[in-house]
């Protein structure tokens, strides 16, 4: 992504200001108020004069630009960025009742992402209210309050006495405390606390992100809940590490966004011109004040009058400094899903070998949230990833400390926003606590394991199976000569140990036995550090162990999406007028794709293959249309039972752009019954588009019983004239595994089991002559019936 007509974010919101001030005299309704600071009467006089924002009929809009011009001018009709977002060529924007008419008119792309903002913060509120009416409502139901987060810390400390220790940070500009704990083992003269590695994350620098100090809140008490039942991995962790939590730096900001602006973002500091708020994250002092920081306080992006004039980023920075220990840290942000390394304020790339750390937990963490939760996180170097910002926490805490340090910003992409709908909460909070886990084993543990392509859970019969390793730590490496796998193929037999072969640097090829249908092959790792420590994955290497099955493949069927094999398009609920499902050359829109996925084709299934003028000439328009396949086989052909049927597509979806996005959801349906009746196997909510070709896999066994008159069906389905619906699927595989039933030599005739027919079977057999029969055991003859009786006798 270039970055030509990329324009820095405090750049932004100072023309934005400018010309707001130029049109209607203030931008944020408390422009005029000015009192003497630090004090806290003052503040509060402040806050009570102070008239809650709304944001009626106010819009959210991503807008996509060409120019600086044009950028420019979509700038001057909003009231405020989101996230002072301009990503590449997109901005989100919040535009009101005027001038989003306005806005169309510039003929820009552009897709609302809420229709109203008020509507939606209306909604958060009444959530929230509902939620404390409830008895019994869990904490991380709903939002929770300045106040209410602090009693949680309270508690926590009370009921986690010795685990759980208070770190006050410090106070705020009106004298709120910034409260911090830290989470560790308890200390132990054998394992004295005070020598352990540090790990330090934070939320709540920007008011308006109310996910950030549930997602810090949720890793703590995730963290403390499997400390308490023992999980081995967590007290491993907590043995060695100390996990540091300071949910809310901002506490001013964030108590404004709850009484009086749900959209605040900054510090609530008077600049003394009549503007509020110094941006916390354009004020730490590393190359404070460069690209993307503003001088101007009515800027969102107000980088302050000098480094670290707020109290708030002075005290972290304090807190940081006095903490050698803390050899990573992690402010959390929203919205994006991005995992982002330094550094903000250059393009230019960390020394090494910072770099390659950098670039290689990215990847980890974007890595655990997906096997957690499904979500992408893009991960990469702020100054590209998100756009350039001088000023922030990790360019300090790198540049300045020389200790690992990140942004993540968590969900969503844009749908709601900074206003999450209360249920994403423990979502995102699972997610990040997966993420930030796989930090902490590399802070803290001798060597920590990780496996790039996975872990198989299914091996198949008679094959050795590769499995890549990497294994890495923060201050060791490993001792190559000592990794090893240790497995079996029983639970019965001994585990056994393999060299790992080295295949350069900390990554290594472990090759996991063959075995025979039916195994249960256990397996785990192990390695010294060059320290001679030894690390295990899992972490209790012979209690727990890592289990595959062992499955032959019965039947794999493939159907490339190349010639129609016999699926129909249509069904009678079916009330589409365009974008009806063909098996076409797709052309490329900024909704479709411009060609399938096959290596050998051209062709995929497509709601509307054809371009036309515009995004919405050939989407799907007035309902749904529906795609069934043919009835196929998920059954072994010889009959023996299945244990594994993965059903696999590639999937293109579609429904983030037009004016009225994220509408309308994306159905699979599968049937056992030939189409009589169905079931979901997938959903795709409306705010889930790939916009890429992705690949899904279904195992079948467990969720619907496999027959031979299997069934699956597509349905795209639009709701209004304003969204757009593109969907396309290609490449359908189904792969049956199973154990084939071990021949019966003594059931002669393959029927009803060892009986006697199959005496007079073989004999007929035998005196005509017959191969199988006459040589029965290997022994042509009189041998041959005595082997045949014997095994007759034995039973299967
Ligand atoms: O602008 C920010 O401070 C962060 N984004 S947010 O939408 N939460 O405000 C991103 C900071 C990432 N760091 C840099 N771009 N340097
Ligand atoms: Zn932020």
């Amino acid at each position: 992504m270039k970055h030509t007509t990329l324009v820095p974010c405090g750049w932004q919101r100072w023309s934005l200001s400018v010309a707001l001030l130029a049109a209607s005299g203030a931008a944020f309704s408390d422009a005029a108020a000015s009192q003497p600071q630090p004090d806290a009467a003052a503040a509060a006089a402040q806050l009570a004069n102070d008239a809650p924002r709304r944001f009626d009929g106010y819009k959210a809009v991503r807008v996509r630009f060409a120019t600086t011009r044009e950028y420019l001018a979509a700038m001057t009709l909003a009231e405020t960025t989101w996230s002072c977002e301009a990503r590449g060529d997109l901005v989100d924007l919040v535009v009101g009742p005027d001038n989003f008419a306005a806005l169309r008119e510039l003929g820009l792309e552009h897709a609302v992402l809420v229709e109203d903002v008020q509507a939606l913060i209306d909604a958060e509120r009444a959530q929230i209210e509902q939620a404390n009416a409830l008895r019994g409502a869990g904490y991380f139901d709903t939002f929770r309050t300045y106040d209410e987060v602090n009693t949680r810390i309270d508690t926590l400390l009370h009921d986690h006495a010795g685990v759980v220790e208070h770190m006050p940070v410090g106070t705020s500009r009106f004298d709120r405390a910034i409260r911090g704990f830290g989470v560790s083992s308890p200390d132990s003269p054998g394992n004295p606390r005070g020598q352990r590695v540090q790990v330090l994350f934070n939320g709540t620098q920007h008011a308006r992100e109310w996910i950030s100090p549930m997602t810090v809140m949720f890793i703590a008490d995730r963290l403390l809940t499997d400390y308490a039942s023992g999980d081995p991995r967590v007290v491993a962790l907590l043995d060695r590490a100390e996990v540091i939590f300071v949910p809310i730096v901002n506490p001013d900001g964030y108590v404004f966004s709850w009484t009086n602006n749900r959209m605040w973002r900054k510090t609530r500091t008077n600049n003394g011109n009549g503007t509020f708020g110094v941006d916390p994250n354009r004020n730490w002092g590393y190359e404070w004040g460069g690209e993307g920081s503003s001088g101007s306080g009515s800027s969102e992006t107000y980088r302050g009058p000098a480094p670290f004039s707020e109290p708030e980023t002075a005290a972290l920075r304090d807190f940081i400094i006095a903490r050698p220990r803390i050899a990573a840290h992690i402010d959390f942000h929203s919205y994006g899903q991005l995992i982002l390394s330094p550094w903000g304020y250059t393009s230019a790339l960390p020394p090494e070998p910072a770099q390659s750390v950098f670039v290689r937990l990215n990847g980890d963490m974007a890595r655990e949230i997906r096997a957690e939760s499904g979500m992408t996180y893009v991960g990469g170097p702020s100054y590209t990833t998100i756009y350039p910002a001088a000023g922030t926490v990790p360019d300090w805490v790198f540049g300045d400390q020389s200790r690992l340090s990140w942004t993540i910003e968590l969900r969503d992409t844009g749908a709601n926003g900074f206003v999450l709908t209360a249920d994403q909460i423990e979502p995102t909070g699972r997610e990040a606590y997966r993420a930030i886990l796989t930090l902490v084993d590399y802070l803290a543990l001798p060597l920590r394991f990780t496996f790039p392509d996975g872990l198989p859970t299914t091996l198949e019969q008679g094959q050795t199976t590769d499995v890549l390793v990497v294994i890495d730590s923060h201050t060791r490496s490993v001792n190559p000569s000592t990794a090893v796998l240790l497995s079996r193929v029983s639970p019965a037999s001994p585990l056994v140990e393999t060299p790992l072969a080295p295949l350069g640097a900390d990554r290594f090829l472990a090759t996991l036995p063959a075995g025979s249908c039916g195994d249960a092959v256990q397996y785990a790792f192990r390695a010294q550090n060059d320290a001679g420590e030894w690390s295990a994955f899992p972490i209790d290497a012979t209690g727990t162990l890592l289990s595959a099955e062992v499955v032959a493949t019965l039947l794999s069927m493939r159907d490339p999406c190349e010639v129609d094999l016999g699926w129909t398009v249509g069904a009678p609920t079916d009330t589409a007028t365009t974008g009806i499902w063909e098996l076409a050359v797709p052309q490329q829109t900024a909704a479709q794709p411009g060609q399938d996925v096959s290596p050998d084709g051209t062709r995929c299934w497509i709601t509307g293959a054809a371009a036309g003028s515009g995004v919405g000439s050939f989407d799907v328009d007035g309902g749904a249309t529906t795609l069934t396949s043919y009835a196929f086989s998920a059954l072994d052909p010889g009959g023996a039972p299945v244990q594994s049927a993965v059903l696999s597509y590639y999937l293109w979806y579609s429904n983030d752009r037009g004016s009225s996005p994220g509408q309308d959801p994306f159905y699979v349906y599968i049937s056992n019954d030939d189409g009589q009746t169905w079931m979901p196997l997938q959903i795709i909510p409306g705010n889930g588009s790939t916009n890429a070709w992705v690949r899904f896999d279904f195992e079948l066994v467990g969720l619907i019983e496999p027959t031979d008159f299997m069934r699956v069906r597509f349905v795209a389905d639009d709701a209004g004239p304003g969204s757009i619906v593109e969907a396309a699927v290609d490449e359908l595989t189904l792969v049956v595994r199973g154990c084939p039933p071990v021949p019966c030599a003594a059931d002669f005739d393959g029927e009803n089991g060892v009986e006697v027919n199959d005496i007079f079977a073989f004999l007929a057999g035998w005196f005509a002559g017959e191969p199988g029969a006459y040589d029965f055991g290997g022994t042509p003859g009189v041998p041959a019936i005595f082997a045949f009786l014997s095994a007759w006798f034995a039973g299967c």
